[in-house]
């Protein structure tokens, strides 16, 4: 049976290869141990990127799962130096005063040990930027439709993006600067869309310095039942 018909829509058969439990083993080992090398980089080199490799980390992005597949997503991919300088200053401008007044002090001591600050050089430095949008509600032929879950599905298209950004051998950092409306005036998006994240994609500086923090052992976040 190729196919059959559920609420009268046709599904077809899904496959994956099947495999022993040690290839289960060696496979979940070998992926875990990419991710854990990944690292949020804030050190850009301008050296290019193939505009191909952008695309394919995009294309990623967007196999995630998504609330009744509405796949409530747009990602701009920012490389003309204009634009890029335009984010840069709104952003470092909103950063400005939420570092010097908007944030309280226990927000900046714990983001002390990151080295973080108003200054954002990456948003000009990374030779790309991509900004993911999340879409309230979708537009079709004029109309508007539902769309449900809009926050999980972006985030995990993010969490996606990421994970596809780091397997491509380049690096990222997840900046939020807030709030972030200068990012639809900028790129001059429609209204049922929302700015979510904003990503400098690129190699790293030689060198690149990140803190070093550890990550939450396995005991620490796995409650088994
Ligand atoms: N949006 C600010 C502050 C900031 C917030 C978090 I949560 C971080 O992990 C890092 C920074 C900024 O981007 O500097």
């Amino acid at each position: 049976m190729e196919k059959k018909l559920i609420n009268g829509f046709h599904h077809i058969r899904y496959q994956r290869p099947k495999l022993t439990d040690e290839e289960l083993v060696r496979n979940s080992m070998v992926f875990y141990k990419d991710m854990d090398s990944r690292r949020t980089v804030r050190e850009f080199d301008t050296r290019p990127v193939p505009l191909e490799v952008m695309e394919n980390i995009i294309r990623s992005a967007g196999t995630a799962p998504s609330g009744a597949h509405k796949q409530p997503w747009t990602f701009c991919l920012i490389s003309d130096s204009d634009i890029k300088l335009k984010i840069r200053k709104a952003a470092e401008e909103e950063e400005r005063i939420s570092y010097s007044h908007r944030m309280p002090e226990d927000w900046k001591n714990d983001l002390k040990p990151l080295g973080t600050d108003w200054e954002k050089p990456f948003l000009e430095e990374a030779p790309f930027l991509i900004v993911v949008f999340k879409q309230s509600y979708g537009v079709e032929n004029g109309e508007k439709t539902q769309h449900y879950y809009v926050s999980e599905s972006v985030g995990i298209a993010c969490g996606f993006l990421i994970a596809a950004i780091h397997q491509a051998g380049l690096v990222t950092v997840t900046h939020t600067p807030s709030p972030m409306n200068f990012l639809t005036e900028i790129l001059k998006r429609p209204s049922n869309e929302k700015p979510f994240l904003l990503l400098p994609v690129g190699h790293p500086k030689t060198p690149a310095y990140v803190p070093d923090i550890e990550r939450k052992r396995l005991e620490k976040i796995l409650i088994t039942y």
